[in-house]
């Protein structure tokens, strides 16, 4: 760890990995060369904590997720590992650019929002905690598309995050299990005599374990990120090739492998899409089977299982786990249904990440039986015994009986995951407390009515090594130095200890430059990828976050056309200088967030050339926006747009991120937004719009949103203005889908919110006026977000869910 060793390793690997000298090294040897360097570091640190995890006889998390969003590891690893001022002066020394390495790193994309990085932060902090802990996932060739805007449209071009090979991982060819889908079920004598059914499936692939290392701060915990790429068996392969039909098994090669190809790039389901339905059994049948390879080989007896193991269901996209399990503990273990039904609902948790009623997984009775005949025979196995339960606790109760099913009847019966994860767990949990009262409340009542004890909240947190160390290392910085320690990385409540300073003239005053300096260095970035120039004394104004109506980014938009519309009437009036940045990706097949792209683009088209506007406002759409970027962006943010529809978003984990790099939130009481403006206090906080209960009510009442727009001028003249053509180069119909859903239907209920955002946003505007009560607050809310920590959220697992203990290596 010494400066000398690492630069002598760098230069072998440079030599040894890349066969290059110094001299020739392209851009991208010198990064696969600090990449290994650093990887070299962790693995002595992971043996070791393997290790110390199977003497212990740990009891291990079992993270099963089919999406992991990671970020680049690079940075991140050397902050964990304490190295990154060694690893700049090593550079330095070797007079190599330590930004342009880091820069090089292509991140694996392989998730699509706030669910897929939840997943990210929750390694860090299991590891963090000296948890023992698998994450199980897929290891996508193709992840998240990159994201183009070609004349204001996103244009998605195919991720080639393996292009050019990635050292984090290790590939574990041994590490490999047969999956198989298709074919019946039929019933035989077993060899003890009783009549048993089997499953003799039609197609076998194999999925190959892929491991990369995760490592703590601070600690010498080691945890594996375990991802299964799908490959063609090898037998198969053989069967056709004995028939003579070599291009046959060519082809089934392709097939198996197109299971592991792409990410579905939807932060909601793909209705009844068989090969989304292929994939998700493809990894929790890999991981189970690799659950019960581990306890065999360190336990023995598969009865102590689920004290072996606590499995986490990252919403219903694993929860065929809970018949896969089943399934094999009985047809392949030779156990009981009563024992192995025992151990699979206490191995079980799950996680609820949404309400919206089309975010809701089911899939078509036909499709499951065809694709999993044993499994659907499990399920109504399962359904069988439960429903037994149901009506005993609730005579005569049919209604209720029908509305718990696992199979949803109708025309096309269908399984319901969120049901078959619920009676398959030992607990439930929403994602913040108002998300998980409605989760109680409304969609999973019946079971909260059965079960009340299963069900819990544990508020999401993000990780504030990579959220404020990595992305904000002047801000780190700053606060380590007023702290007089950096143990707050460890426990951010220890941020407390800045609130004395928030009014400190001269703290505020370091305080401002911090941020000024990161709007300076976004503002450039920006600059090169768009030629939108910002200026750094105006307000960045933020929303970054997957493109959704429920987010509402078109409200947004409109306060934007208000103010352009008040300069334009009134040339002199004085305006709080702002740039409005949005970033965020729109599902390649849904149309109406498309169009909100093209709008904000068209926006801010016109409004950037406006020679009347004189750049007060100005208008820009960063493309792409990933973890490597929006790390270039949290710091940079002034104000943070967290403005869903109350009831909508679960949670949010963007708005903890910015707020934690001192941006004051404009927002709802909406997901976790609640929480934080308790911890920050409401007069640190711009809070606007209708309550989940007002929501509901006015839904209940009736909703016109026609008569919104008729009764309100300046609303009927925004949306009018996007009606004439001005934005579309007199095109009066390119926005009609979007203004006409608007006035008509309005599911989201922007209009309704409409007035209210633009009084909250001049509120906004007075406060920015006075910088140095900005300034106070923007502290604050850094002070206060302690509990914002995924490492608070873990520990509340760990307690409440999964009842492990910290092994320290
Ligand atoms: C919530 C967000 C919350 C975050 O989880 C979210 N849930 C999904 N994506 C999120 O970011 C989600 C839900 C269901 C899905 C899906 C994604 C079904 C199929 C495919 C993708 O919206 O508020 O912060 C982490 O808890």
């Amino acid at each position: 760890m010494s400066k000398a060793a690492l630069k002598q390793a760098y230069i072998d690997n440079l030599f040894y990995i890349q066969g290059r000298f110094r001299e020739v090294a392209t851009p991208h040897d010198l990064y696969m060369a600090a990449a290994y360097t650093v990887r070299d570091r962790l693995l002595a640190r992971w043996v070791k904590s393997a290790q110390a995890f199977k003497t212990n006889h740990a009891r291990t998390v079992c993270y099963l997720s089919a999406e992991f969003l990671l970020g680049p590891h690079l940075a991140n690893n050397l902050v964990n590992l304490g190295i990154t001022k060694i690893a700049q002066e090593s550079a330095a020394d070797l007079e190599l650019d330590f930004a342009t390495i880091l820069e090089e790193e292509e991140e694996p994309g392989l998730g699509n929002g706030g669910l897929g990085r939840l997943a990210a932060c929750f390694m860090d902090s299991l590891a963090t905690l000296c948890i023992p802990a698998i994450g199980y996932g897929i290891r996508y060739e193709f992840g998240i598309f990159d994201q183009r805007i070609e004349n204001g449209w996103q244009v998605e071009k195919s991720d080639t995050w393996l292009r050019n090979g990635n050292p984090w991982e290790i590939p574990r060819p041994k590490i490999c299990f047969p999956v198989n889908y298709g074919g019946y079920t039929e019933q035989y004598r077993h060899a003890n005599g009783t009549l048993r059914r089997r499953w003799i499936p039609a197609q076998e692939i194999n999925g190959v374990a892929y491991d990369t290392p995760i490592l703590g701060y601070g600690v010498g915990n080691v945890n594996l990120l375990r991802l299964w790429k799908a490959e063609a068996s090898q037998s198969f392969d053989f069967q056709a090739f004995n028939v003579g039909d070599y291009y046959g098994a060519v082809h089934a090669k392709i097939e198996a492998e197109t299971i592991s190809k792409v990410l579905y790039p939807n932060d909601e389901p793909e209705i009844g899409k068989e090969l989304r339905l292929k994939q998700q059994f493809f990894f929790v049948s890999c991981s189970i089977q690799d659950m019960i390879r581990l306890h065999l080989h360190t336990v023995g007896a598969l009865d102590s299982f689920a004290q072996k193991f606590a499995a986490q269901l990252n919403d219903t996209h694993p929860a065929l786990a809970v018949a896969e399990l089943l399934r094999l503990l009985i047809d392949v273990h030779d156990m009981n249904w009563e024992a192995a039904w025992n151990i699979t609902r206490n191995t079980f948790s799950y996680t609820n990440h949404t309400l919206l009623p089309e975010a809701l997984e089911t899939w078509p009775v036909q499709l499951f039986e065809r694709l999993l005949p044993r499994h659907l025979e499990m399920i109504y196995a399962i359904n069988q015994q439960f429903l037994d339960e149901v009506r005993t606790r609730f005579l005569h109760d049919e209604e209720r009986i029908a509305r718990m099913s696992l199979i949803a009847e109708g025309e096309q019966r269908r399984v319901r995951m969120a049901n078959l994860a619920v009676v398959g767990s030992q607990a439930v949990n929403g994602v913040a407390a108002l998300h998980s009262e409605l989760v109680k409340t409304t969609l999973l009542k019946d079971f909260y009515e059965l079960w009340p004890e299963k069900f819990h909240n544990v508020t999401n947190g993000v990780s504030p090594r990579r959220f404020i160390v990595v992305s904000n290392p002047r801000l780190a910085e700053l606060i380590t130095e007023v702290c007089g320690s950096d143990d707050w990385i460890q426990d951010l409540t220890l941020l407390r200890q800045l609130e004395p300073y928030a009014t400190d003239p001269a703290f505020q005053q370091r305080w401002r430059n911090v941020k000024t300096a990161a709007k300076c260095d976004f503002a450039q970035w920006l600059l090169l990828q768009t030629g939108i120039q910002l200026d750094p004394q105006a307000l960045f104004d933020v929303q970054a976050k997957r493109l959704h109506e429920y987010k509402r980014q078109h409200l947004n938009v409109l306060h934007i056309i208000r103010l352009y519309q008040r300069i334009k009437q009134e040339p002199n009036i004085e305006v709080v200088p702002r740039a409005f940045i949005f970033g965020g990706k729109a599902a390649p097949g849904y149309y109406l967030a498309k169009l909100i792209i093209k709008l904000i683009n068209a926006v801010a088209e016109v409004i950037n050339h406006d020679p009347q506007i004189e750049g007060r406002i100005r208008v820009a759409f960063m493309p792409d926006f990933n973890v490597k970027n929006g790390q270039r962006l949290y710091p940079a943010a002034d104000l943070s747009e967290q403005i869903s529809l109350a009831g909508k978003e679960a949670s949010g984990t963007g708005n903890m991120k910015f707020s934690m790099n001192g941006a004051l939130t404009i927002g709802t009481l909406d997901g976790a937004n609640v929480e934080i403006r308790e911890e920050v206090g409401a007069e640190n906080f711009f809070l606007f719009g209708m309550t989940a209960d007002e929501v509901q009510r006015k839904q209940a009442a009736g909703y016109h949103p026609w008569e919104v727009y008729q009764n309100d001028p300046e609303l009927k003249a925004d949306i009018d203005l996007i009606n004439s053509g001005v934005f579309s180069h007199g095109d009066s119909a390119l926005f009609r889908p979007l203004t006409d859903h608007l006035v008509n239907h309005d599911p989201f209920m922007v209009l309704a919110d409409y007035r209210a955002y633009l009084t909250c946003q001049e509120r906004v505007s007075a406060a920015y006026r006075d910088a140095s009560n900005w300034d106070r607050m923007a502290i604050l809310n850094v002070a206060r977000m302690g509990k914002f920590s995924s490492d608070r959220a873990i520990a509340e697992y760990a307690q409440q869910i999964w009842q492990v203990a910290p092994v320290a290596v």
